[in-house]
């Protein structure tokens, strides 16, 4: 069970076009585009938090992911700037695992997910900032996500315990509920500021 979008698999294209190195691009000065990649557990919602930030819905009923899926957001700051985030939500059952790097590799943004009431959800999230740290992009900007904090009565992971891995990983760290948008689009306008600027800006 879960949220899964709509649209069709696509397979990753490296880069896109447009994008540097660290998956940072701009159109022009005031629009840019970042390649963000979700990675977690399987079951943790990635996929629910991008279809609450995409289409503002929540759907328990739809599927697990299978390989990745593709969708796309663009968000306005308060300075005038847009970011467009070409967002890949990959698959975080055990099989897909491999693929991963297709996925990261020239990301410009990690959102590393667990789910509060899951530790092992927590063990897996470690798993992925090593990944990221050994192989994404050097200037990759990393958010560390506790998802299902609706659930506080099931809470297994303390906050303090997310808080404390972030920084000393220099993540931006917060938790969110997909269920009840808590914090949803806050995630991504955290994310928007922390991008490196292009040197017009
Ligand atoms: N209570 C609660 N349930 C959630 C939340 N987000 C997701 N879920 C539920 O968690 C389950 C898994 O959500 P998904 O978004 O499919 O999980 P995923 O991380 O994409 O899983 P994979 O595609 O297998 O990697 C679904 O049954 C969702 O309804 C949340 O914020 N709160
Ligand atoms: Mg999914």
């Amino acid at each position: 069970m879960g949220c899964s979008s709509s649209l069709p698999d696509r397979a990753p294209s490296g880069r896109s076009a447009g994008l540097n190195s660290e998956g940072i691009g701009a159109a022009d000065a005031k629009n840019l585009k970042v390649k963000l990649v979700l990675l977690g557990d399987s079951g943790v919602g990635k996929s629910c938090i991008v279809l609450r930030f995409v289409r503002g819905q929540f759907d328990p009923t739809s599927k697990v992911t299978v390989g990745a899926s593709f969708l796309s957001q663009t968000i306005a700051l308060q300075d005038s700037t847009t970011v467009k985030f070409e967002i890949w939500d990959t698959a975080g059952q055990e099989r897909y695992a491999a693929l991963a790097p297709l996925y990261y590799r020239g990301a410009g943004v990690a959102v590393v997910v667990y789910d509060i009431t899951s530790p092992e959800s927590f063990t897996k999230a470690q798993y992925w900032v090593k990944e990221l740290q050994k192989h994404g992009s050097a200037d990759i900007v990393m958010a560390l996500v506790g998802n299902k904090a609706d659930l506080q009565d099931r809470r297994e992971v303390p906050a303090q315990d997310g808080i404390d891995y972030a920084e000393k990983n220099g993540m931006f760290f917060i938790e969110t509920s997909a269920k009840t948008a808590d914090n949803i689009n806050l995630l991504f306008e955290e994310i928007a500021k922390r991008l490196p600027r292009p040197a017009l800006l």
